[in-house]
């Protein structure tokens, strides 16, 4: 039997390469593997209890709030809170930091997530994840604050995200390369399934909300015309592929090449995806997979947030799949 790297062993591999390395950051990832378990199986049984549906609030951004939300959410927290990693957490669902109560000791750790993304589709079966990012803390206060938050995106360790599809697969990076795990439920361990992820520089799969079209400024109406004319060097024409899921359209745009696009619009000037906890992961992955990962003006890792939930346009993927987009942008025209 060829036996494989589980995550742990993996991540106790990269701790090698860090000899003052005190185990901390790796009982933080670990820690985050667990809570995914527990989500995973949550997440697996979902239509079995009354945890569907919607739990009758909405979040900070306006976004109504899935019961499994909620638990995905208190399970990181609980998970995250006692083991004496981090110094402070941020999540989609709250509209505050998540401070490290008295009780348990803080960490050099700074945690921030999204713990259950794509949630509009629970209901209907089709795959979420959860989204985070971590950073190191830079404040001399032992718990940590918006100051350890709000850092540059370039300032990540390391990001990664869980999806809970048809298998659950944590995926992650700490700048070395983008690595992916599958869950074995037979022996509750991830195993390395798709070691260096590499994306193709050019895809043919495209991912918008053409809901979005009459919102959509010029530039943006303008690139989707093209790309659905457009045949890449392989003679095949693009192809049109939205799930409504973040982690499941950039999962699969990872692995097969492609774009996905969240742009600005009339309605939406900073777009709809939140940098922290969405964007700003997902680039890094990208990035380290040698994608890129743009607001068609900016790169996302550039950007410094100024409040918790800001928003901004995503514009990710193959990097010429990136850069055509960028052109359309800037006003030039194949
Ligand atoms: P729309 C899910 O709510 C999410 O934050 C991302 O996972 C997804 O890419 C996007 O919103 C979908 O938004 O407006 O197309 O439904």
């Amino acid at each position: 039997m060829i036996r494989r790297h589980t995550l742990t062993e993996h991540i106790m591999q990269e701790q090698r390469k860090y000899p003052g390395a005190s185990g901390g950051f790796t009982g933080l990832l670990s820690d985050i593997a667990t809570a995914s378990k527990i989500i995973a199986r949550e997440v697996r049984q979902a239509g079995l209890g009354n945890i569907l549906g919607a739990a009758g609030s909405t979040n900070v951004s306006g976004d109504e709030v899935k019961k499994l939300d909620l638990i995905a959410h208190e399970i990181f927290v609980n998970v995250l809170e006692r083991t004496g990693h981090l110094c402070i957490m941020a999540s989609e669902e709250d509209e505050d930091p998540i401070t490290i109560p008295d009780r348990f000791p803080a960490g050099k750790y700074v945690f921030v997530f999204d713990p259950l993304d794509g949630s509009s589709n629970i209901d209907a079966n089709v795959s979420v994840g959860t989204i985070f990012s971590i950073f190191r803390k830079i404040s001399t206060d032992e718990r940590g604050g918006m100051v350890d938050i709000l850092q540059p995106a370039s300032e990540q360790i390391c990001a990664g995200y869980i999806v809970y599809g048809s298998s659950t697969l944590f995926v992650y990076t700490v700048g070395h390369g983008v690595h992916g795990f599958t869950l074995d439920p037979t022996i509750g361990e991830y195993i390395l399934s798709h070691e260096d992820i590499r994306m193709p520089d050019q895809g043919q799969v495209f991912s918008i909300n053409e809901g979005n079209r009459s919102r959509w400024f010029d530039y943006t109406s303008d690139y989707v015309d093209w790309i659905k004319s457009s045949v890449p060097d392989e003679g095949r024409p693009y192809t049109a592929r939205y799930i409504g899921s973040l982690v499941a359209d950039f999962h699969r745009n990872l692995l097969y090449g492609g774009i996905f696009l969240y742009p600005e619009d009339r309605e939406n000037p900073n777009g709809k995806l939140r940098l922290l906890y969405e964007a700003a992961p997902i680039a890094f992955l990208a990035e380290q997979a040698g994608g890129l990962a743009t607001t068609g003006e900016t790169s996302i890792r550039s950007i410094e947030p100024a409040e918790l939930h800001q928003k901004v346009s995503l514009i990710v993927g193959s990097r010429n799949d990136v850069l055509a987009y960028e052109r359309f942008r800037r006003g030039d025209r194949p």
